[in-house]
C-alpha cells in the first residue's frame, strides 16, 4: 500500500473511517469527491511521501515464548511504520509518521484508577522495566486491511494486578492523550478526543491482551502509539488504543471512540468476524499489506481457541 501512487488507488478503498470524516471535513471531502481535482499534485499534498526510517532504542532482556506467535510472514518495519490510523496526528495513514515524528514522549505517566484498592501514577521508565517479551500478533483494521507485527509488551494483567482490582470492577477504561498543541482537533480529526476504548475485565486480563511498549525489538514509534498502547489481536485495530495516560477500572460498560462517532457502524465488543458485514461492506477478506491476493479473515482473527469461550452464551450475530 506505502508504495501505491495516487492513481492506483481505488474507490473500494476508500474505506469506511475516510467516508465517515469526508462528511466532516469540507476540505479533504472537496477534494477527494471532485474527481477532476485528484490530480497528482493535490494527491501529492494529501499523501506526502514518508519520512526517513524512524530510530528508537533498543529493547534489552526481551523474552521470546514459543507460544503467543504466529508463524506467518511478517510485516515489513517500514510497512507498519508507515500506514497508520492514528486520528489526532492525521486522517491519511500515509502521513502519520511525518505528523508525529516530534511527538514528545517524555516525560510520561499513566494513572491507573477507578474501582482498585491501590490506585498508582506509573512513570513510563518504571513501566519499561516490567520484563518484556515478543509477541508476533496477526492485525485486521475494521477498514479491511491486515498486517502481522513483532510486538514488544507485556500482558495488560500485570500493571492491573499491581493496582489491585476490586471485586465490583468489571470494565477496564482506556484514555489517550490529548494535547491540542501537538495534535489536530477533534473537528479535523472527525473523531471526539481525547481518544477513549474499553474492554470488559476477563477480555483485559486474557493472556493475549499485552500492552506494548516496543515493535521489532526497539521502543515503539511514535506513529504507532508512543510510548505505550494497547494490542488486542483477536478485535477490529481500533480497539487497540495508542499512548495511553490513563486506565480506569469501572462497573459500566466505558464510552468507546467509534462507538460514539457512528453507533451503527461499531460496536463495544468488535471482535473480528467473517461472517458479520461492517453495515457498509464485507468482513469475508482481508487486504493483507504487501501481498498481492486478499487472505480470508478468519473469526477472532484466527485466535478462537483462545477466546471463544470469552463469549459462550453471548450472540455475536450483530457483534460489529
Ligand atoms: N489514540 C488512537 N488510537 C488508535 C487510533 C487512533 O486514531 N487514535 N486508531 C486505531 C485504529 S483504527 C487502528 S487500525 C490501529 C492502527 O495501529 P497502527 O497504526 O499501529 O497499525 O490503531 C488504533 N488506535
Ligand atoms: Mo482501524
Amino acid at each position: 500500500m506505502i508504495s501505491k501512487k495516487p492513481s492506483d488507488i481505488k474507490s473500494s478503498e476508500i474505506t469506511d473511517e475516510q467516508i465517515f470524516l469526508n462528511r466532516r471535513n469540507f476540505i479533504r471531502a472537496g477534494v477527494l469527491a471532485g474527481t477532476t481535482l485528484a490530480t497528482a499534485g493535490v494527491y501529492r499534498f494529501i499523501n506526502p511521501p514518508p519520512p526517513k526510517a524512524v530510530v528508537t532504542a533498543e529493547i534489552q532482556g526481551i523474552t521470546k515464548p514459543t507460544d503467543f506467535r504466529t508463524e506467518e510472514k511478517l510485516n515489513t518495519f517500514e510497512e507498519i511504520t508507515n500506514y497508520n490510523n492514528f486520528y489526532e496526528f492525521s486522517t491519511s495513514k500515509t502521513s502519520v509518521a511525518r505528523r508525529a515524528e516530534n511527538f514528545i514522549t517524555r516525560p510520561w505517566t499513566i494513572e491507573v484508577g477507578g474501582l482498585v484498592q491501590k490506585p498508582k501514577t506509573f512513570d513510563i521508565e518504571e513501566i519499561l522495566k516490567f520484563s518484556q517479551e515478543e509477541r508476533i500478533y496477526r492485525f485486521r483494521c475494521v477498514e479491511g486491511w491486515s498486517m502481522v507485527i513483532p510486538w514488544v509488551g507485556f500482558p495488560l494483567k500485570t500493571l492491573l494486578e499491581k493496582v489491585e482490582p476490586l471485586g465490583k470492577a468489571k470494565y477496564v477504561a482506556f484514555q489517550t492523550l490529548y494535547d491540542s498543541e501537538q495534535m489536530q482537533s477533534s473537528f479535523s480529526a472527525g473523531i471526539d478526543l481525547p481518544y477513549v476504548e474499553g474492554l470488559r475485565l476477563d477480555e483485559a486480563v486474557h493472556p493475549l491482551t499485552i500492552l506494548a511498549t516496543g515493535l521489532y525489538g526497539k521502543q515503539i514509534p511514535n506513529q504507532n502509539g508512543a510510548p505505550l498502547r494497547l494490542v488486542v489481536p483477536w478485535k477490529y485495530g481500533f480497539k487497540s488504543i495508542k499512548s495511553i495516560v490513563k486506565i480506569t477500572l469501572t462497573d459500566n460498560e466505558p464510552p468507546t471512540t467509534w462507538n460514539i462517532a457512528a453507533p451503527r457502524e461499531y460496536g463495544f465488543y468488535s471482535n473480528v468476524n467473517p461472517n458479520v458485514r461492517h453495515p457498509r461492506w464485507s468482513q469475508a477478506t482481508e487486504n493483507s499489506i504487501g501481498e498481492y491476493t486478499r487472505r480470508e479473515t478468519l473469526p477472532f482473527n484466527g485466535y478462537p481457541d483462545e477466546v471463544a469461550k470469552l463469549y459462550e452464551g453471548m450472540d455475536l450475530k450483530k457483534d460489529f
